[in-house]
């Protein structure tokens, strides 16, 4: 152990967006390392910037009461803000999504100075509360070091290192690095465990109030996919043993009384006979009443008779699945994982197995690199005819990804230099224009 407790504060940052929901959006990546630095003996502290629950939030003018939905999820408080330069002819309201910054200083003077300050980063294009959160660090904790890791930090290096303002932005998982870099910054050696050979729990218990976790039952991904970044943050594919991810699913479930459970993986049924099967036989065996939620889409050609059984009688609720695109050609390029045929198949396994097809969301990916308008409404009408909800998941361009050299060819926006540019939101590559989206929009409600 080190001699003297050491202090670590784990920062959540604020989200800037035009747009952000709690559907199960959780800091999985600050809260694992938390777990981690814990059992090597650090004293650990979280300031949750999106806390929901915040209790001293209420009653402050201009914030909108967080309200709860249905399985845990809900609204972040949020209040209007400028939009950032780069963004002012997007005719739509800016939000910082999240508590006050006042409430936030008071956060950060509350309990003993910390050694160092971890925080983590999310989506390219929320780097704004990052560099927001760093900035009242430094002014309220001065000389304390800061580090910056996560999915922005991994995917922009540059732009972090140049424009975040922490001491040092690690790339990629954060557990091995972590340590060496805590041992220098402390002079303090990290104690060697030999004892235990299982991760230890991520620490959900850091947070307010526990609506739901998030799991991972494995990390990273074999497939390829254009658009896609996992490569990059999770570069090994690695799954974890089927017991332990029951054992994690019965802790949060028995000791702290959580019925709603997010997988965050991002190739969760792959080799679903090894691996989510036994993890859900034992979910059953063990007579856990726990709720499931794949917000991060599920492949749909894992999705044979025995696997929906096992879903539907393991009580998944929230089913969204990866179709892409409707479209032969497209599919193709997309690295032909998703075809019709196969989702045709996925659905009538799902409905047999129990499943009302209204509770199937299919995600379609919207304003690709010279994607059609009418693509997307033709992959509408398929899913709605088979009976499924349409969700349309607006193409954000990823540094590194296959697709990154054409987003960038393709957009008005300046891709390569501004992060921001990455949203979502503003249909950066622009192969159709925001009202054309609203239509499709508007039939997926149809
Ligand atoms: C879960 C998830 C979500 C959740 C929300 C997550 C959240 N906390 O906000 C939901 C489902 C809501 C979501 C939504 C979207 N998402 Co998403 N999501 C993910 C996913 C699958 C997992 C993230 C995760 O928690 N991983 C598990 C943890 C353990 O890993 P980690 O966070 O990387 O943490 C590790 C390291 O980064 C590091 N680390 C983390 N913090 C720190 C801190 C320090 C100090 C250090 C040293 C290290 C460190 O160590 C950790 C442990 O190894 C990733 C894909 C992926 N494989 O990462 C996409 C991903 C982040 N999402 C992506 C996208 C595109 C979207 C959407 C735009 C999709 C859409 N079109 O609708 C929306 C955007 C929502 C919005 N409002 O803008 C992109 C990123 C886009 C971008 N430009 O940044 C990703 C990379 C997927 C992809 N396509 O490649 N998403």
């Amino acid at each position: 152990m080190p001699k003297k407790k050491l202090h670590l504060l784990l920062i959540n940052p604020w989200i800037f967006d035009f747009a952000a929901h709690d559907l199960w959006a959780k800091p999985l990546g600050l809260l694992v390392l938390g777990g981690v630095l814990r059992t090597r003996g650090y004293e650990v502290r979280l300031i949750d910037c999106l806390d929901s629950h915040e209790a001293r939030m209420h009653g402050i003018t201009g914030m909108k009461p967080a309200k709860r939905g249905i399985y845990g999820t809900g609204k972040f408080f949020r209040v209007e803000v400028p939009k950032p330069l780069a963004l002012r002819s997007i005719q739509r309201r800016y939000w910082r999504f999240g508590i006050t910054p006042e409430l936030f200083v008071e956060r950060l003077l509350q309990g003993p100075a910390p050694d160092a300050v971890l925080i983590t980063s999310g989506m390219t294009y929320w780097y704004p509360g990052v560099q927001e959160a760093i900035r009242l660090v430094q002014a309220h904790l001065p000389g304390k070091p800061v580090v910056l890791g996560g999915t922005y930090a991994t995917l922009c290096p540059d732009h972090a290192r140049r424009r975040a303002g922490a001491d040092y932005v690690l790339t990629g998982p954060g557990e091995e690095k972590i340590l060496p870099l805590l041992e220098r910054l402390t002079g303090h050696a990290v104690p060697v465990l030999n004892h235990e050979n299982r991760q230890p729990l991520p620490a959900f218990d850091l947070l307010s109030h526990l609506d739901y976790v998030c799991v991972l039952a494995s990390r990273g991904c074999p497939f390829r996919c254009p658009y896609c970044a996992s490569q990059f943050l999770h570069p090994r594919y690695r799954r974890r043993p089927p017991p332990e991810v029951a054992d994690e699913l019965e802790f949060w479930h028995k000791r702290h009384g959580v019925t709603d459970v997010a997988f965050y993986d991002d190739a969760l049924l792959l080799d679903a006979e090894q691996h989510m099967l036994p993890v859900l036989a034992e979910v059953r065996r063990r007579h856990l009443a726990l709720r499931f939620h794949t917000p991060n889409a599920l492949h749909v050609q894992a999705l044979s008779a025995e696997v929906c059984e096992a879903l539907f009688a393991t009580n998944f609720r929230t089913l969204r699945l990866g179709l892409e695109t409707a479209d032969p050609a497209q599919q193709e390029r997309l690295g032909g994982k998703a075809r019709l045929e196969t989702f045709s198949w996925a659905m009538t396994n799902l409905i047999r197995a129990g499943f009302s097809p209204k509770e199937i969301g299919v995600y379609l990916l919207c304003g690709l690199p010279g994607q059609k308008p009418a693509e997307v409404a033709h992959s509408i009408r398929v899913v709605q005819d088979h009976g499924a909800r349409p969700y349309l998941a607006e193409f954000s361009p990823i540094p590194g990804t296959l697709l990154w050299a054409d987003a960038v060819r393709s957009s008005p926006f300046d891709l390569k230099a501004e992060p921001l540019y990455h949203n979502n939101s503003i249909l950066p590559c622009r192969s159709f224009g925001l009202k054309e989206l609203q239509r499709l929009k508007d039939m997926c409600k149809e």
